[in-house]
């Protein structure tokens, strides 16, 4: 046997190793002992999020939660909690809402966050910015020491009235933070724009370096006209449960 052969410990068998899915699910399921009968919730969209609204389905069907009120944060949540029967409102009705629970595409040490890479970021925005606790629910390949330093899209909400201006407007407010490369998401089957729930496009910036200021780099996108909002999530979540081969973290503010 060589030295490498006899230092390396065995794999651990198969069965014991889990998928991204499955810590999804603990993180999700997690995330739903948080949640009280009477809560007005706001539902989170994407593959991690999906398996908090499931489990608060099954909760409400096995009669072990009650009187909750879903808040959707995207129509294909909507949809997901229709089937599973869960009473559904919006923030016109429920200005303020107890809890949120959802996923996301980076989480930095600060609880800063990124969205909207799977499409949504207003609608997740405005519900749990309304929320007395936001919870975050991510596998550990969310962590990251800087958002958007990862040379990943951070998304921008844009209205699709000439959005090449506004991307190039995009472009040039990212001149000050070590510049980016702006496109339009694509998402139709011939390959024209992908439009969000809102009837907006999505310029997703790649950037060239760390951004440095985060805030003032959210403000001055927010300035420009024709933007709607930006996936970056600053110090909006309580709490972030991060599910990991070793077991389950959980971050507070
Ligand atoms: C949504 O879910 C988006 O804001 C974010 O892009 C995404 C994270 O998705 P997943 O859990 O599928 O990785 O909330």
């Amino acid at each position: 046997k060589s030295p490498i052969d006899i230092a390396s410990p065995p794999p651990p068998p198969s069965s014991m190793i889990l998928t991204q899915d499955e810590l999804k699910r603990i993180a999700a399921y997690k995330a739903v002992d948080f949640v009280k009968s009477g809560m007005v919730l706001g539902l989170g969209t994407g593959s991690t999020a999906r398996h908090a609204v499931d489990r608060i389905g099954e909760l409400l069907r096995q009669g072990k939660l009650e009187n909750i009120v879903g808040i959707p944060t995207s129509e294909k949540t909507e949809e997901q909690a229709l089937s599973l029967g869960i009473p559904l409102s919006d923030l016109d009705a429920h200005p303020v809402v107890d809890l949120s629970i959802d996923g996301a595409d980076e989480v930095d040490p600060y609880l800063n966050l990124v969205k909207g890479r799977g499409g949504s970021l207003l609608r997740e925005k405005m519900i749990e910015g309304a929320s007395k606790e936001f919870v975050v629910i991510v596998d550990e390949s969310k962590m990251v020491r800087h958002i958007g330093g990862s040379r990943m899209a951070l998304p921008v909400e844009i209205v699709p009235f000439c959005w090449r201006f506004t991307a190039g407007k995009l472009r040039e407010v990212m001149e000050g933070y070590g510049g980016c490369e702006a496109k339009l998401r694509l998402g139709g089957e011939k390959g024209e724009a992908f439009v969000t729930d809102n009837g907006n496009y999505i310029v997703d910036m790649y950037l060239e370096k760390d951004m440095g200021d985060l805030r003032s780099v959210s403000d001055e996108i927010l300035r420009l006209p024709g933007v709607v909002e930006h996936g970056m999530f600053l110090d909006m979540a309580s709490t972030v449960i991060i599910a990991g081969e070793l077991g389950v973290r959980i971050k507070n503010k």
